[in-house]
């Protein structure tokens, strides 16, 4: 498939995706979702870590509001798009299995800022913004905001963030919690790729494993938690990648994993 609102690039086993509508700070077009399911199907197939950024100054603007004109008399259901699109879109990478990280380049508003949250790790340019643009437009924090948000930072945090609509700047977000780390704009795509390549080489099927972990622990208690980490683990146990670890750590050698 021939993209055009993202490339696609992936090297080493490390997946770059930028989404590519540069003038319009990468906002959401229909065509961009249809691109993305593609994409994220090769990246799971051919890679073992995948970085999300966005060409020029923006990392994206949420959903295309120029696709969003309405008649006086039409009643849109934005309910629909949410279940055809960003939804499975925000599953889709919570489970994909490896890690994924944000590299937000520059303003994360609305839907763009909820992608960003769905990423395993976040890094964001030390100019970079993340909007909750949605309150603006008299709508709710969609694709995983309402989710994250409390989460992240807490529920009044989330709130004022959520109703007020103001720039969180990537150092705040960074003190509060909300994103991994703030780096210079000059280094965030070096960091961004160092850190997939780190990822990548390491076991992958492990990773994936910690993400299901991770994933599930909001909505469990600690005994069902407790009984998923024993599920897990046993699985890992019957990984390739165990048994590579702990023989590369009795011999005092490198490990080399293939993320089996
Ligand atoms: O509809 C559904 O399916 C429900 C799902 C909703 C999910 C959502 O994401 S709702 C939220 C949608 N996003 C927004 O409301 C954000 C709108 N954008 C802004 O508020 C501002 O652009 C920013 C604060 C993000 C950045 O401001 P600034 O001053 O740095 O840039 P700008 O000049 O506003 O934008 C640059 C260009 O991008 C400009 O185009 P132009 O005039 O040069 O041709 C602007 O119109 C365009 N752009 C920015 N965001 C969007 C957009 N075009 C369409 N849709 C956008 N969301």
């Amino acid at each position: 498939m021939a993209y055009h609102t993202i490339i696609l690039e992936i090297a080493d086993s490390v997946a770059l995706l930028t989404l590519n509508r540069p003038d319009k700070l990468n906002a959401v077009v229909g065509a961009m979702h249809e691109e993305l399911r593609e994409a994220l199907t090769s990246v799971e197939s051919e890679a073992r870590a995948l970085i999300i950024t966005g060409a020029g100054r923006g990392f994206c603007a949420g959903q295309d509001l120029s696709e969003r004109r309405f008649a006086e008399t039409d009643r849109p259901n934005l309910g629909r798009g949410l279940e055809s699109n960003y939804n499975p879109l925000i599953r889709r990478l919570r489970a994909l299995p490896m890690p994924v990280i944000a590299a937000v380049n520059g303003v994360a508003a609305g839907a763009g800022m909820s992608l960003a949250l769905a990423a395993d790790i976040v890094l964001a340019a030390r100019s970079a913004t993340f909007i909750q643009a949605f309150a603006k437009l008299g709508l709710v924090p969609d694709a995983g905001s309402s989710y994250w948000l409390p989460r992240l930072v807490g529920p009044a945090r989330a709130m004022a963030l959520a109703m007020l609509a103001e720039p969180l700047p990537a150092e705040k977000a960074e003190t509060w919690g909300l994103i991994w780390k703030c780096v210079d704009d000059d280094a965030l795509m070096d960091e961004a790729g160092k850190m997939a390549r780190h990822l990548a080489s390491q076991s992958t099927h492990g990773l994936a494993l910690i993400k299901r972990a991770m994933n599930a622990s909001f909505d469990n208690s600690l005994d069902s938690q407790l009984d998923l980490e024993r599920d897990l683990q046993r699985v890992a146990g019957w990984s390739e990648d165990y048994r590579e670890g702990v023989a590369a750590f009795l011999e005092k050698r490198p490990a080399n994993f293939h993320g089996r």
